[in-house]
């Protein structure tokens, strides 16, 4: 067209750099995404060009009025789209996924945290929406604005295209099958983009709910004969030594191993804990294996033995599916089950899952009394919790098996002076400093439970667990981390690092140490032999831990797994006993059954295959320990 005037830039141009420039700058400065080459820092680079080319491009089959409406609303959408991404990348060290998205409940409730993560000059990340809303009012001289013919429209398209396939084509040499192994969402991100990451997710989406529909119960038979390949006896001495026992179960949020026998600033983290741990089976190569679904992660895995899922929350994608989870174990072996946790009770949709799982009750925000002088950070503090549940545990109809689920070690570890048992951590790093300070605090909550289970007769009669349920500090935090430990912090020792504590107190059984190396998936097994129930024809991926033949392996949700003497993850093969990188060779032995546990695991949740399981009614209490 003759009245093109190149030396001027249309609006959609200039959206187009703006939004790409930004999101880079977004890239690097706001996510921590490895680049190991420059091929990958140009993929980086270039990576949202094609979206934001194909999606403003739209705007070019519009009049002018429409058109600068539609790059506006365009570019505020886009932009609150990688905010909300900044935003929870600062809290979960991850990437959206369109599940957590919809869980505005939980969004709405983070309340103290969200301020945390919140800052003035976040108003940076809509910067390109306010220049290009000044250039629409304002009308600059330098801005064109014209009709665009057929021949820009498929000119502009044909670049878009060519963009796309050359990014494609650069990530699939650095990064072969990318799209179908999608365990490692920071990988997706730095090849395709956020926003074709986001599409993608969509696609994902729609494929789950589409799995579930075209399911069949045939898909079950590889899945059981993989199970039951799997399955170890009870180990005979302990199979049902705690037979009609109450059974207390705690969550320890964001606790993990380090802190166990460890001191800061010359004190105990877990003075309580190091004691009690003497007085029960203790287990110091558990690991925990949740993903985006942190805590209600954790409950799925310990009560289902399934594997939460590589994106979003089982409880939130699959609370309607058919489980066979401990609780409804449980009642059908006459037991009351309840949980227990001060807050609101949608919170991680458990309301609706603690259905499916088969809870009789949950204790939730209007069974605790919480006011402003017993709260703190996301709610009542432990201590309080605890001492309020004792008169909920004296209702409950014996026996019960309670889970509690403690709060005041949460990111961002506020905690009052009076509170203080030990001072922080001293570095440059708040989280890190403060994260010890609550974990001091939980440590003491429990000793004050556990003298009130004895004052109230209910110790002797009780299994207690006591588990950790996903790290507390986060891979953001890996430098402080380092010198806290003393050793720099590689994916090995972060690996390492994702152990949580598991401890079983059984009256009348003396302490010990194990150090199978085991995971949340093997606790149902293992809490379900102790009462005696056989589980042999069930579909739990993981194994009792007291079976004389558990073996040392276990599985982490980004496809990560741990062995006797490896450690596998990021690609990438570790001997134990050294720390160092070795041979990939050495791990793969063990890579195929770590792929073909998360894989039958997802199977059975994507097609919800339990629904056409015949074993929906578990025996009555057995002594069949075969
Ligand atoms: C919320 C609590 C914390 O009720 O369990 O959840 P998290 O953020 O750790 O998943
Ligand atoms: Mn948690």
């Amino acid at each position: 067209m003759n009245n093109f005037k190149w030396s001027k830039v249309s609006l959609m141009v200039l959206a187009i750099i703006l939004l790409w420039l930004k999101t880079y700058v977004i890239y690097k400065t706001s996510f921590d995404i490895k680049i190991e080459n420059w091929k990958q820092e140009l993929i980086l680079f270039i990576n949202p060009l094609s979206f934001l080319m194909f999606i403003l491009g739209i705007g070019l089959f519009m009049k002018e009025k429409y058109r600068n409406r539609y790059i506006l609303i365009t570019t505020f959408l886009i932009s609150a789209v990688m905010f909300g991404n900044v935003v929870f990348y600062r809290f979960f060290n991850d990437f959206l996924t369109i599940p957590v998205l919809f869980q505005t409940s939980n969004m709405s409730d983070l309340g103290s945290s969200v301020t945390e993560l919140l800052n003035w000059t976040d108003l940076f990340y809509f910067v390109d929406f306010l220049i290009l809303l000044a250039v629409v009012l304002l009308k600059p001289k330098f801005v064109a604005y014209r009709e665009f013919t057929k021949v820009h429209r498929r000119a502009f398209f044909l670049v878009a295209i060519a963009i796309s396939f050359f990014n494609l084509g650069l990530a699939e040499t650095e990064r072969p099958q990318l799209l179908t192994r999608t365990f490692d969402r920071e990988m997706l991100v730095k090849n395709i983009g956020t926003y074709n990451y986001h599409i993608y997710d969509a696609f994902l989406q729609s494929k789950s709910s589409a799995q579930r529909a075209l399911a069949d119960g045939s898909e079950l038979v590889d899945i059981e004969n993989y199970v039951r390949a799997n399955y170890k006896k009870p180990n005979e001495n302990l199979f049902g030594i705690a037979k009609g026992k109450n059974v207390i179960l705690i969550s320890m949020e964001s606790t993990q191993s380090f802190v166990i026998n460890n001191t800061v600033n010359g004190e105990e983290i877990t003075p309580f804990l190091n004691d009690f741990i003497k007085e029960s089976y203790y287990f110091d190569n558990f690991y925990h294996q949740t993903a985006q679904g942190k805590t209600s992660d954790s409950e799925f895995i310990v009560e289902n033995s399934l594997y939460g899922l590589s994106r979003g929350a089982v409880f939130f994608t699959h609370s309607g599916n058919e489980y066979k989870a401990t609780p409804e174990v449980l009642n059908e072996n006459g037991y009351f089950t309840a949980s227990l946790h001060a807050n609101n009770k949608s919170f991680w949709n458990r309301d609706i899952m603690y259905d499916s799982l088969g809870y009789q009750r949950f204790y939730s925000l209007p069974d605790y009394d919480v006011r402003d002088d017993n709260s703190i950070g996301w709610g009542l503090k432990d201590i309080d919790f605890f001492e309020q549940s004792i008169a909920h545990l004296k209702e409950m109809p014996k026996p019960f098996y309670a889970k509690f689920i403690t709060l005041t070690n949460h990111f961002p570890f506020e905690l009052g002076e009076e509170d203080l048992y030990i001072q922080p951590y001293n570095s440059t790093n708040k989280t890190v400093n403060n994260y010890f300070p609550t974990v001091r605090y939980t440590d003491e909550a429990l000793k004050l439970f556990v003298e009130r289970l004895k004052e109230e007769g209910l110790y002797e009669d009780s299994v207690i667990i006591i588990y950790g349920d996903h790290y507390g500090i986060s891979e953001n935090h890996n430098k402080t981390m380092g010198e806290f430990l003393g050793t720099e912090v590689t994916p090995y020792v972060s690996t390492q690092l994702q152990r949580v504590p598991l401890i079983v107190h059984i009256p009348g059984q003396k302490g010990k140490t194990i150090s199978k190396v085991s995971g949340q998936i093997d606790l149902k097994p293992t809490i379900l032999h102790l009462l005696g129930i056989n589980t042999k024809r069930n579909i739990d991926f993981g194994t009792d831990l007291f079976s004389k033949d558990k073996t040392d392996f276990t599985v982490l949700r980004d496809g990560s797994f741990i062995t006797k003497d490896y450690v596998y993850t990021r690609e990438t093969c570790y001997d134990k006993s050294t720390g160092e990188e070795i041979e990939k060779s050495t791990c793969e032995p063990y890579a195929e059954k770590a792929k073909n546990e998360l894989e039958y695991s997802d199977k059975v949740i994507y097609g919800d295959l339990l629904r056409f399981y015949e074993n929906t009614k578990s025996k009555v209490i057995t002594e069949d320990k075969k």
